[in-house]
């Protein structure tokens, strides 16, 4: 009789600990799961907070001129995208509000020598386009 009570304390003991093992498992893979879903939250937070699109009106004449402008632009922190429609001369561009304002953008395409809505051209700029890339060029 004693040695069977010792085999059923036995059991019950391995039971519990199996159980409690496969409820530190579960935990841990809830756990995981939270912490993914957390980060995906903050992801599509991030996007809806901090890009903005805007249109800005340059004065840029040819396909030259929308590749300087789109260079410029790719290469300054915080705009994620721009493109130039040559038809419209309006440059569509994706940016993060967080680190770039609007004005800091019309004023970055002003710096490359080109008007940006109500920001006109930097004079010097302007002045070492090439001929075409000028006002009236085309
Ligand atoms: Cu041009």
């Amino acid at each position: 009789m004693k040695v069977v009570k010792f085999l059923f304390c036995a059991l019950l003991v391995i039971a519990f600990t199996v159980s409690a093992q496969a409820q530190d498992k579960k935990e841990k893979a809830k756990n995981k799961t939270e912490k993914v879903k957390g980060k995906a939250d903050k992801v599509s937070k991030g996007k809806a907070k901090g890009n903005q699109e805007i249109s800005i009106v340059t004065s840029a004449q040819c396909e030259m001129c929308k590749e300087r402008i789109e260079k410029a632009l790719n290469e300054t922190p915080g705009i994620k995208m721009a493109n130039l429609d040559l038809e419209t001369k309006a440059i569509k561009v994706v940016y993060n509000s967080n680190k770039i304002s609007a004005d800091q953008i019309r004023q970055a395409i002003a710096n490359t020598g080109y008007d940006a809505d109500n920001v006109g051209a930097n004079e010097k700029a302007y002045s070492t386009l090439p001929a075409c890339c000028k006002k009236g060029g085309h």
